[in-house]
């Protein structure tokens, strides 16, 4: 099945497991629960559940049995992407091609949002995925929070806000390479980090986590290289979001080292991605080809 396809196969299942399970969780106040599911139904691309399911499956377990871990995943990147909206970070008017959350809901509703879905991830990770043995969850739910928490994407956006404006500001050049690799490192790549590993984690396959993990790091440089890409480059309606990043004067590849070499970083993100996986000895080789095009769908994206 090709990249395509596969995001296809895991956004189907995600977005209809995510519309039943939050429309259905009883107790909730009835606008943060039509500003949680606005967010987590503005589409997106689904790419951290694809990359769960395809390295589950390549540790020969079943999409179907790891779904609710998939939403979980999604769940904390929408939220992130919610507060990461908001007027006190990039003030953003658009996202997935719709107003964005506090746009529609207000601020404090959408910070509301946000935590409700924060929170409830790990509801749905740890009571959900039944088919799953506890301690296979248990690990799982210790993977999302230590990537998701403060050590990991928080960080990440804290250094992201800290580098705003970098070219006023008195950081030494010497600094810049460092920064910028700690921003992107723990804003983007945690999460696609967490995302494969929670996949080899549920399958029980500990032993094969370093492997895994080196990989995902790679992959998420390399997605992160092309968003700051297609920041500048792509048609905004495709993209669905403002392209806010040379407005808020952020570090990003292309604003530290040009387009040319960003691009340049890109591809070679990706070709030490496809190293570190085919020399991952463990798990089904044919199923591995997913994870190889999902990573090769995260360098030739266009949106
Ligand atoms: C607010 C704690 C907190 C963190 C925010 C996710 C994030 C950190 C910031 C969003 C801005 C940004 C460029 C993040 C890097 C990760 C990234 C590229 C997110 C967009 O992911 P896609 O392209 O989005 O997978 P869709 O909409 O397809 O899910």
């Amino acid at each position: 099945m090709n990249a395509i396809k596969y995001l296809e196969f895991s956004a189907d299942r995600v977005n209809k497991r995510l519309a039943s399970w939050l429309a259905s969780k009883p107790f909730v106040h009835p606008e943060l629960r039509k500003a949680m599911l606005y967010s987590v139904g503005a589409g997106g691309k689904r790419l951290r559940p694809a990359l769960m399911f395809a390295s589950y499956e390549m540790f020969g377990g079943r999409a179907a049995d790891i779904l609710d871990a998939a939403c979980a995943v999604e769940m904390i990147h929408t939220y992130s992407l919610v507060h990461d909206d908001l007027p006190a970070m990039d003030d953003d008017d658009l996202r997935r091609g719709k107003p964005t959350n506090h746009k529609v809901f207000g601020e404090a509703l959408a910070i509301l949002a946000g935590d409700g879905l924060l929170t409830d991830a790990f509801s749905l990770l740890l009571s959900g995925n039944k088919k799953i043995r506890p301690e296979n969850r248990l690990k799982a739910a210790e993977i999302l929070s230590f990537r998701a928490g403060a050590a990991g994407m928080v960080s990440g956006q804290a250094a992201d806000l800290e580098a705003e404006n970098f070219q006023a500001m008195k950081i030494s050049r010497k600094k810049l390479p460092g920064l910028l690799n700690y921003i992107h490192r723990h804003k983007t790549a945690d999460m696609i980090m967490a995302s494969m590993e929670m996949g080899c984690a549920l399958s029980g396959r500990f032993k094969c986590l370093p492997k895994i993990s080196s990989f995902a790091e790679k992959v998420g440089l390399c997605f992160q290289a092309v968003d700051d890409i297609l920041d500048v480059t792509a048609d905004k309606k495709k993209l669905g979001k403002s392209g806010s990043d040379s407005k808020n004067k952020k570090l990003t590849f292309v604003s530290l080292y040009g387009l040319e070499k960003a691009k340049k970083m890109a591809d070679k993100y990706a070709a030490e991605a496809l190293e570190i996986l085919d020399s991952v000895k463990c798990g089904d080789p044919v199923k591995k080809r997913a994870l190889r095009e999902l990573a090769v769908f995260s360098l030739r994206r266009d949106r």
